[in-house]
């Protein structure tokens, strides 16, 4: 019988470490033989990509609500890619998710309820495991780059990080990120590995349905 992959995201605030993260992980699990690929949103290679980061980098304006239906725009456009890969066995490791989606917005507070956000990622796929990497916006704020993109200030990055903590459940794992990179890896490798294996012959689901 052929077994599939798991879904796996990586969510955190901006400057947590993710990406490099993504790549450490992508490595490991390849060189341990488990075939796997790296997705990250927004993808900004696409059309809706190409506005999105325009957005981010503040040469394009948008609403609110505009904005954010971009970002799930922009997964969807990548949910049947997504769904081959995981069914050919492929693991994904996948930088950012609805999580995002859903926390930036909602960190807005401009009236957009929870409900209204969650509502355009519904059926999505729901992932196996969300590894959150947790850094005090703090420590964050002095990370190389931060503050050049929307976003990226330390007031929006705390609302952001409460607005992550209402959607967790039992899928996620909370790591603290305030280590070497090294270890930072060692440990997410250990969380992904034993779900590789557990969810072989489970089916895929949808996201908040
Ligand atoms: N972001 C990302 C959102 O606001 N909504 C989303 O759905 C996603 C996927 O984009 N500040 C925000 C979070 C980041 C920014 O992501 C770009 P990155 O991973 O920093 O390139
Ligand atoms: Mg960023």
């Amino acid at each position: 019988m052929s077994t599939r992959g798991a879904l796996i995201v990586i969510e955190g605030c901006d400057c947590s470490g993710k990406s490099v993260q993504c790549r450490n992980i992508l490595e490991s699990l390849n060189n341990q033989g488990i075939p796997a690929e790296l997705i990250r949103f927004p993808d900004r290679t696409t059309d809706t990509g190409h506005l999105i980061d325009k957005y981010l980098r503040n040469t394009a304006d948008l609403p609110d609500q505009v904005i954010h239906l971009l970002f799930s725009a922009n997964r969807w456009e990548l949910r049947s890619k997504m769904e081959n890969l995981l069914t050919n066995g492929i693991t994904l490791v996948v930088d950012r998710y609805s999580f995002s989606g859903v926390a930036y917005s909602y960190a807005k507070k401009n009236g957009m309820n929870l409900e209204w956000l969650k509502s355009p990622e519904r059926g999505l796929l729901k992932p196996d495991l969300v590894l959150f990497l947790k850094l005090e916006p703090n420590v964050i704020k002095q990370r190389k780059g931060f503050g050049e993109e929307r976003y990226e200030t330390l007031e929006f990055q705390e609302a952001v990080f409460r607005c992550f903590e209402l959607l967790t459940d039992d899928t996620w794992k909370i790591v603290d990120a305030d280590t070497s990179v090294d270890k930072l890896s060692e440990i997410l490798v250990s969380q992904v590995v034993p779900v590789v294996d557990r969810v072989k012959t489970l089916p895929l689901s949808n996201l908040w349905s």
